[in-house]
């Protein structure tokens, strides 16, 4: 007997992509899913019991409590967490379309508590990174008018980004990159690939276990 035995699989890598509204986050996760062979997610995903009290709400068919509607963000992810990490178990690399930076942020531009926020989503599969695609109001505002979900209005989203480029200095967020989604979109998604395939041979070198956000 050599003593060798079979190969240990290495798990696949957990990215995510924030950004503001228009920043161009659907179009780079498809781009990238399709060059690494990647599952994707998009949060809030609006197909769940959960999924479909959130889209309501973003549609202003129904009223919440700015708390109560954050939770049921978190939750919506929370109810993702099995799929996430069986895909990554077996190999899968998995991309989000927002995450819980998107919950603190545009909760965090309404008033809550960065604290209170932050806590529903403590232990969430660490990301290996995220890519912040970073755009100016200006730019934004030349991909077309904002359309009529809630926060599609200049206030909340002029919050959200200084948010959003602030949560990447905090601990335990895992590897985080900003990218200027203002460039023409072949160029984008050149720069978000650098990153994702560095933090792929990252995970592949390492062969460490997925992470708890926030912890
Ligand atoms: N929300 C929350 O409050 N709490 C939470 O926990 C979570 C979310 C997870 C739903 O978001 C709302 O939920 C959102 C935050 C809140 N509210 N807002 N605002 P959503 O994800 O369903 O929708 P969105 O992301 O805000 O909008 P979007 O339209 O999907 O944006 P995008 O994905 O970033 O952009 P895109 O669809 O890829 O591109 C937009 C257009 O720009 C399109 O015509 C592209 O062809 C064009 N584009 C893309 N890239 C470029 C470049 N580089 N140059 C030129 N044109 C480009
Ligand atoms: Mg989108």
């Amino acid at each position: 007997m050599s003593g060798l035995g079979a190969a240990k699989k290495v798990r696949g890598a957990l990215i995510v992509i924030e950004g503001l509204d228009r920043a161009g986050k659907s179009t780079q996760v498809s781009r990238i899913a399709q060059s690494i062979t990647a599952k994707t997610i998009k949060f809030p995903e609006r197909t769940t019991p959960i999924g479909k009290m959130i889209d309501s709400y973003l549609g202003k068919m129904s009223e919440m409590d700015d708390h109560a509607i954050h939770l049921l963000f978190s939750a919506n992810r929370w109810e993702k967490v099995d799929e996430i990490l069986r895909s990554l178990d077996d190999g899968q690399h998995v991309i989000c379309d927002r995450y819980a930076f998107s919950g603190i942020a545009y909760s965090c531009a309404k008033g809550l508590s960065h604290d209170w926020c932050r806590s529903p989503d403590v232990g969430l599969p660490l990301p290996d990174l995220t890519l912040f695609l970073s755009l100016t109001p200006e730019v934004a505002a030349q991909r077309g008018a904002y359309g009529e979900e809630r926060y599609e209005v200049v206030a909340i989203q002029e919050k959200v980004k200084t948010i959003l480029s602030q949560l990447g200095s905090e601990t335990n967020v895992g590897p985080w990159q900003t990218i200027d989604a203002g460039q023409d979109i072949d160029k984008v998604t050149e720069d978000c690939l650098a990153e994702v395939k560095k933090a792929i041979d990252s995970v592949q070198l390492k062969g460490a276990p997925i992470g708890k956000l926030f912890t």
